[in-house]
């Protein structure tokens, strides 16, 4: 390329590094009623209602599960709206996010 008087030109790299992936993990509670958190993962994860069953219990009956995995700031997002929307249902249900490597 031509040299414009720039000392900082910058080479094109061949691609990107990928961003660091994050888990939006969900945990039980006694109290969540579990049709509850099926609608939660259909809307927010948008899963069908038979990966949502099979989540829900997951997080049931091992104590967590992951929902998704995402960027960094999708993963916050999620995690937030989830915990936000069951406290206004006045649900005990939390989310939170774990770096996925
Ligand atoms: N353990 C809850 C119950 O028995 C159901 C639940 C599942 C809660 C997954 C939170 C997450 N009602």
């Amino acid at each position: 390329m031509p040299d414009d008087g720039d000392t900082a030109v910058q080479q094109a790299k061949p691609e990107l590094a990928q961003p660091p992936l994050y888990k939006v993990v969900l945990h039980n509670d006694d109290y969540t009623p579990m049709d509850f958190v099926i609608e939660v993962l259909q809307e927010f994860f948008s899963m069908d209602s038979e990966k949502a069953v099979q989540i829900m219990l997951a997080v049931h009956t091992q104590g967590k599960a992951t929902c998704g995995i995402f960027t960094r700031d999708i993963a916050e997002t999620k995690s937030h709206q989830v915990n936000e929307y069951a406290r206004e249902c006045e649900h005990p249900l939390m989310s939170d996010i774990e770096a996925a490597n």
